[in-house]
Protein backbone atom coordinates (compact mmCIF):
# COMPACT_ATOMS: atom_id res chain seq x y z
CA UNK A 1 0.00 0.00 0.00
CA UNK A 2 1.26 3.41 -0.77
CA UNK A 3 2.06 5.59 1.82
CA UNK A 4 3.50 8.70 2.98
CA UNK A 5 5.09 9.91 6.27
CA UNK A 6 7.62 12.16 7.62
CA UNK A 7 11.26 11.48 9.44
CA UNK A 8 13.08 13.49 10.86
CA UNK A 9 16.89 13.98 9.55
CA UNK A 10 19.37 15.76 11.54
CA UNK A 11 22.70 16.91 11.01
CA UNK A 12 22.19 18.06 7.55
CA UNK A 13 23.86 21.72 6.66
CA UNK A 14 23.79 22.30 2.68
CA UNK A 15 21.88 22.22 0.02
CA UNK A 16 24.39 19.15 -1.11
CA UNK A 17 23.35 17.26 2.06
CA UNK A 18 19.68 17.69 0.93
CA UNK A 19 20.30 16.06 -2.91
CA UNK A 20 22.59 13.20 -1.09
CA UNK A 21 19.20 12.23 1.57
CA UNK A 22 17.19 12.82 -1.17
CA UNK A 23 19.15 9.97 -3.44
CA UNK A 24 19.50 7.75 -0.93
CA UNK A 25 16.05 7.78 -0.35
CA UNK A 26 15.12 7.48 -3.76
CA UNK A 27 17.57 4.90 -4.55
CA UNK A 28 15.39 2.65 -2.15
CA UNK A 29 12.84 -0.07 -3.89
CA UNK A 30 9.12 1.09 -3.21
CA UNK A 31 10.14 5.01 -2.97
CA UNK A 32 8.47 7.15 -5.50
CA UNK A 33 8.88 10.40 -3.74
CA UNK A 34 11.20 12.39 -1.32
CA UNK A 35 11.10 15.55 -0.39
CA UNK A 36 13.67 17.21 2.18
CA UNK A 37 13.74 20.35 3.71
CA UNK A 38 17.13 21.56 5.39
CA UNK A 39 15.60 23.80 7.12
CA UNK A 40 12.98 21.82 8.84
CA UNK A 41 15.38 18.73 9.14
CA UNK A 42 12.87 16.27 7.93
CA UNK A 43 12.47 14.22 4.61
CA UNK A 44 8.63 13.23 3.62
CA UNK A 45 8.71 10.18 1.77
CA UNK A 46 6.00 8.78 -0.60
CA UNK A 47 6.61 4.72 -0.47
CA UNK A 48 4.91 1.25 -1.07
CA UNK A 49 5.06 -0.81 1.97
CA UNK A 50 5.42 -3.92 0.30
CA UNK A 51 8.51 -2.54 -0.73
CA UNK A 52 10.42 -0.90 2.12
CA UNK A 53 9.71 -0.49 5.90
CA UNK A 54 10.09 3.01 7.50
CA UNK A 55 12.90 1.27 9.50
CA UNK A 56 14.70 0.44 6.23
CA UNK A 57 14.13 4.29 5.26
CA UNK A 58 15.70 5.41 8.46
CA UNK A 59 18.92 3.36 8.27
CA UNK A 60 20.01 4.49 4.60
CA UNK A 61 19.94 7.81 5.67
CA UNK A 62 21.71 6.78 8.56
CA UNK A 63 24.02 5.01 6.38
CA UNK A 64 24.69 8.17 4.70
CA UNK A 65 25.96 9.76 7.54
CA UNK A 66 22.63 11.21 8.93
CA UNK A 67 20.92 10.65 12.18
CA UNK A 68 16.78 9.96 12.15
CA UNK A 69 16.20 10.09 15.59
CA UNK A 70 12.43 7.69 15.89
MO1 LIG B 1 27.56 19.97 2.20
MO2 LIG B 1 26.52 17.57 3.37
O1 LIG B 1 29.37 20.64 1.79
O2 LIG B 1 26.58 15.61 3.26
S1 LIG B 1 27.04 17.95 1.26
S2 LIG B 1 27.71 19.31 4.35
Amino acid sequence: MEKEVTIKVEGMSCGGCVRNVTGVLTALPGVSKAEVSLEAGEARVRFDDEDVSIEELREAVENAGFDCPV
